[in-house]
């Protein structure tokens, strides 16, 4: 009996030895999951293959979609970078967490999901881009790139050694800095969590070196609807300013050289030279040199056809110029990746760790003529999802539930465990990895798109959005409706909300908006304050791209509109 007895007791000690150990083996033994999020900026789902493999080959960011779930119906609340990151870290819609838009700082006084998870036990890091004009708060490491950040040797300010200055490619030199930490950083005994931040496919698009010689001499198919004449939409669509033809520079985005335009006798487009300059000041020679000669043969090429180009020739010509130096940025980034999941792979990271990647928003790829992003039109509005957790989500399943970027904080939340503060305004989306959708109810998301009169001018517009129908308010300067019928019309071209075919449609989707803003409490009193911020600045000149005269033409348009109606 005492044998028996002793040697239970060796047993149950050597048992809760081997769980210590394992629970000091990369994590294993933890229930909590390690979560890594990887974002890229204006990563369009045309320009990854799991979605569509016209354009480019993705296989690493695809291999996530083989491991795990691919949504195909996932959204932004407002598509816009900086206020896409505030959406992602508070839950909450931009109206709320008050980061409307680019230009007016993050509030630091939010609660991030971050914060919650590094108080409750989780080694948290950042690397790449965040664009908040201040620093995140909730993270043990950080190392991000001042505002929109470089290309090429950029700067990066750290949260323990200043300002640094790296040499290289920015997505390259994000990695280093992501597996350097996962390496001599990390702690085996905590959960962690990693934002992994890419700059690109940001503009004005700059590929790695090994890239240009490769993606400058491709050739790409073109959208049904690059020569969108905009006539079946309200003012809006034709009044943006992200037209490839018109509004894309020939030096700054097509790096046609600054005297190639001189001599062809070229007037620029926007702050053309200007932002070419910005962009190739940094290189080193040897850099300098791998662009001289890849954009040496298109320049000369480029010269001999341009007299003789029509209109139509011009946009074909700059759309293929677009997409070769767009789709070479992500070219890297695919790269990049893979590095990443092979590092985990080969430290056994893979089996308790959630992997999600994801943009800030998605991206207009010569759809509707355009670049850029803003619209709640479905290039821009919807963004890529992936989400990789072995052995809880099933390997390639897919799910077209309406998601939005508002649901990541408690998704995060729930998977390690912790309660979500009852002011986050999204969903966690666990029922949906988990392959338990009937807890999922959502039937209407909404947006609201606020950054205006800006870069770009997309008018400021709210909408709720169904798998069936948009329903889109523009309302800063006229009050213009929109309903477009997604299943009939799936390019978005038609403006039908004036057809007496859609009469109730348009009544239900009325009240249902009406309800999402109040359910999300939006309201006017609350937009107002950012219509009064945004348009002082605008009428001071404070609004990159945006004249005083600009600003002040469109503030007496929109007083005459007023004067108008009453
Ligand atoms: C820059 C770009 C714009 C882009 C904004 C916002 N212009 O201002 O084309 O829309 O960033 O992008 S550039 O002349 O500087 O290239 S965002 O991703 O930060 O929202
Ligand atoms: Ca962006």
């Amino acid at each position: 009996m005492k044998i028996f007895f002793k040697w239970t007791l060796i047993s149950c000690c050597i048992i809760f030895l081997n769980s210590c150990d394992l629970k000091t083996k990369d994590n294993q033994g933890l229930d909590r999951p390690n979560i890594i999020f990887i974002m890229s900026d204006d990563h369009a789902y045309q320009a990854i293959s799991a979605y569509d493999n016209r354009l480019i080959q993705t296989p690493n960011i695809d291999r996530l979609a083989q491991m795990g779930m691919l949504f195909t119906n996932a959204s932004v609340t407002n598509s816009i970078c900086a206020p896409s990151r505030a959406t992602i870290l508070t839950g909450k819609h931009s109206h709320l967490n008050g980061k409307v838009d680019n230009h007016f700082q993050f509030d630091t006084t939010n609660i991030t999901f971050p914060q919650i998870l590094q108080k409750a036990g989780y080694q948290t890091a950042m690397f790449g881009k965040l664009h908040f004009g201040n620093n995140p708060k909730g993270f043990d490491q950080f190392k991000i790139l001042p505002g929109q950040g470089a290309y090429y040797n950029p700067e990066f300010i750290t949260k323990n050694d200043g300002n640094i200055t790296v040499d290289g490619y920015v997505t390259d030199i994000i990695t280093d800095m992501t597996l350097d930490w996962l390496e001599t950083e990390r702690k085996a005994e905590e959960p962690f969590m990693l934002m992994y931040l890419h700059k690109a496919p940001h503009r004005s698009w700059l590929m790695a070196e090994r890239h240009l010689e490769d993606f400058t001499n491709r050739t790409f198919p073109e959208p049904a609807t690059l020569f969108d004449d905009y006539s079946g939409r309200t003012t809006p669509a034709g009044e943006a300013e992200m037209n490839i033809l018109h509004h894309m520079s020939w030096a700054g985005d097509h790096k046609v050289f600054p005297e190639m335009m001189d001599e062809l006798g070229i007037p620029e487009i926007g702050f053309d030279k200007r932002r070419y300059n910005f962009e190739y000041s940094r290189f080193d020679s040897a850099q300098r040199e791998s662009f001289m000669n890849a954009y040496g043969k298109v320049n000369e090429a480029f010269a001999k056809a341009y007299p003789t180009m029509s209109e139509e020739e011009k946009m074909k010509w700059k759309y293929q110029r677009y997409m070769q130096d767009y789709l070479g940025t992500i070219q890297a980034v695919d790269e990049n990746v893979g590095r990443l999941l092979d590092y985990l792979e080969a430290n056994d990271l893979m089996e308790n760790t959630i992997i999600v990647y994801t943009s800030d928003q998605g991206f207009y790829l010569g759809e509707h003529g355009w670049f850029d992003k803003r619209f709640v039109y479905n290039e821009s509005f919807k963004t890529p999802l992936l989400v990789a957790w072995p052995g809880k989500v099933k390997a390639g399943s897919k799910s077209d539930e309406l998601v939005q970027n508002l649901d990541f904080a408690q998704t995060f939340l729930e998977a390690a465990g912790v309660s979500a503060p009852s002011d986050m305004q999204g969903e966690s989306l666990i029922p949906i990895l988990t392959g338990n959708d009937d807890k999922w109810t959502r039937d209407a998301v909404y947006y609201h798109y606020y950054e205006y009169p800006a870069e770009h001018m997309v008018n400021r517009h709210y909408a709720i959005i169904t798998k069936d129908y948009k329903l889109i308010h523009y309302y800063f300067v006229e009050d213009q409706w929109e309903l477009i019928d997604l299943n009939n019309d799936p390019m978005e071209l038609k403006n039908v909300y004036h057809d007496p075919a859609y009469a109730e449609i348009k009544l239900d989707l009325h009240a249902r908006l009406e309800g999402l803003r109040v359910k999300y409490k939006d309201n006017s009193q609350i937009s107002q304050r950012f219509i009064d911020d945004l348009m002082k600045d605008a009428l001071e000149g404070k609004i990159f791209g945006i004249t005083k005269e600009k600003a002040q033409e469109i503030l007496d348009r929109r007083n005459q509109v007023e004067q108008a109606k009453n």
